[in-house]
């Protein structure tokens, strides 16, 4: 484990929608920063903004024909960022940008933490198409097959692969028929929304404390798009009916860091260019600040 020399949260910018989006998902970084800058500031936390400028410029020049290339060069930047805020906080807030991000923050966390780490990833969909099995050929639905080995690219090289025992998912939902296979066939731990919302059984710190254990560095990935877009956020690209409440992502947060240290979140998908009404967009942003506010709090 790396040594942490400094009580901070760095704040991780990936201003992105690579991968054949037209939506204005790469704003939410700019929009999110000015609210989360005023939450530390009032708490008087010491924070340290990474902003990558070659992201900021691969974004502009895309062009969906060397689509796979932006994503790689952009996340070979967003990983060295990332790393470095591990390095140097003993907190990571990681905010995008489509979940093409997971690809860079997850190769860090791994990089930074080589053992006993573990990934909770909360979404609606699994992210774990490979180019060669995605219907959309969309980059945000593919990083897990990366992280985990499954597909891979010189372009984008990698020295720690997740192991897929050290996964978890939580609020999955929306499947493609590759990904419903891999999760059976690798037997991922998967917690449904059903669970979290009706099963009175199921009990989120029993369920951290079986599948993470004590004393590990955990890392969570968290997609807006896995709540409930009829209570909760509605303001994301590919909203899936179901799914969980913000309140869940924060008990999650607070069971994990019970017995473990949270080390990074990633806060994705968010888009406020997207949303039926002006109470819609306020409800979106004030439910994504309020977990972000209980993560540098906790
Ligand atoms: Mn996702």
């Amino acid at each position: 484990m790396l040594p942490v020399t400094k009580s901070s949260i760095g704040i991780v910018q990936y201003p992105c929608k690579l991968g054949q989006r037209k939506d204005g998902v790469d704003q939410t970084p700019d929009r999110l920063l000015e609210s989360i800058s005023a939450i530390v500031q009032k708490e008087s936390k010491n924070v340290r903004i990474y902003d990558s400028h070659k992201i900021r410029n691969l974004n502009r020049v895309q062009d969906d024909s060397h689509n796979e290339k932006h994503v790689f060069e952009a996340n070979l930047a967003l990983r060295e960022l990332v790393f470095r805020s591990l390095h140097e906080n003993d907190k990571t807030l990681n905010i995008g940008g489509d979940h093409s991000m997971g690809l860079g923050t997850l190769s860090a966390f791994l990089t930074a933490y080589p053992k006993d780490s573990l990934v909770i990833w909360i979404d609606a969909h699994a992210d774990l198409n490979t180019r060669a099995s995605s219907p959309s050929g969309n980059f945000h639905g593919m990083p897990l097959s990366f992280i985990l080995g499954i597909d891979k690219d010189n372009a984008f090289p990698m020295t720690v692969h997740l192991n897929h025992q050290h996964l978890a998912y939580i609020g999955i939902r929306d499947l493609d028929p590759f990904e419903i296979e891999t999760i059976a066939k690798l037997n991922i731990r998967t917690v449904t929304p059903a669970q979290l919302t009706t099963d009175s059984e199921f009990n989120v710190r029993e369920f951290v404390k079986n599948f993470i254990g004590e004393g590990k560095t955990v890392h969570i990935s968290w997609d807006v798009d896995s709540t409930d877009p009829s209570t909760e956020i509605t303001s994301t690209g590919t909203t899936a009916d179901g799914g969980i409440k913000c309140s869940h992502v924060k008990e999650l947060i607070k069971a994990v860091t019970e017995h473990n240290t949270l080390v990074s979140l990633d806060v994705t998908e968010l888009n406020l260019s997207l949303g039926a009404n002006e109470e819609e967009l306020r409800r979106s942003l004030d439910l994504t600040l309020d977990v972000i506010k209980f993560f540098i709090d906790c």
